[in-house]
């Protein structure tokens, strides 16, 4: 995967490619990571990259002549690119997003700064608009960051494990289960007696309930769109049978509490 990133703070994203997984896809070669400085395209001995808004208001928008001669040089580059720009108003990344990006040779990401980029860019030089959620940020740098971070980890042979993307959450509707490590017991809490067994259908089986349960009382939204498989529908009745059954006791031993106020 080529991506090409476009910012007028290049110096930001020695953060991102100097460490951990994207660092060692870059030397291992499945991913290249190209970044333009907008000042470079800007013409004059100031090198402005931005200018006030027509029709008057506070803020600078960011001149377009030095982002399309950007985008064009990052075209020429990486033929073959889509070209995205972070912005609010995008459509809200997911992982369903990061791994269609996947299916690209390459990814142009234009980082705007200030009130955002000249209308006429959007319009004739982005194919996607992306939003990595609903809250400002000064600039599309970070926005940048995460999808490259999000779509590298999807690449086969990128991450340590055999299929660790495939375990994630979200790629499938579901959170992670809990995980543990030594020590054994940690300022007073133990590891489930499960996980030390060594059954490992046993340990599978409690980590699928751990995450149906955790999906269920942290994500109810995720675990609508899952289709639930019958192993899974089956854990789903026993906690109801057993909550059934606590709920069921209490009334016996207090009728009150249920025919009160609340
Ligand atoms: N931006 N997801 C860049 C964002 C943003 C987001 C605000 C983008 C400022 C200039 N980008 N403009 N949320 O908040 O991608």
């Amino acid at each position: 995967m080529e991506f090409t990133v476009l910012t007028i703070f290049p110096d930001m994203f020695q953060a991102l490619l100097g460490h951990g997984i994207i660092r060692k896809a870059i030397s291992l070669k499945k991913i290249n990571v190209t970044i333009l400085n907008i000042r470079d395209f800007a013409p004059g001995p100031h090198r402005v990259t931005d200018d006030t808004p027509y029709g008057g208001g506070c803020g600078m928008v960011m001149k377009p002549e030095p982002l399309a001669s950007a985008i064009r040089e990052a075209k020429h580059r990486a033929c073959g690119s889509k070209t995205i720009l972070l912005t609010p108003q995008g459509r809200v990344f997911t992982q369903d997003i990061a791994r269609s990006l996947l299916t690209f040779d390459g990814l142009i990401l234009v980082c705007g700064r200030y009130e955002g980029v000249d209308e006429r860019i959007r319009s004739d030089f982005v194919d996607f608009e992306i939003s990595i959620g609903d809250y400002v940020l000064t600039g599309g740098e970070l926005a940048a960051m995460v999808i490259i971070d999000a779509v590298t980890r999807l690449i086969p042979g990128t991450l340590g494990g055999a299929d660790s993307a495939g375990k994630d959450s979200f790629s499938d509707y579901l959170i992670e289960h809990a995980h543990y490590t030594k020590p054994r017991t940690f300022e007073g809490q133990s590891v489930p007696e499960m996980l030390l067994s060594g059954h490992h259908q046993e340990i599978e089986k409690w980590r699928l309930e751990s995450s149906l349960i955790r999906t269920f009382l942290k994500r109810k939204d995720l675990l609508e769109r899952r289709a639930l498989s019958r192993q899974e529908i089956d854990i789903l009745k026993k906690w109801r049978f057993e909550l059934e059954n606590i709920i069921h006791s209490q009334s016996v031993r207090s009728p009150d509490t249920l025919s009160g106020s609340q």
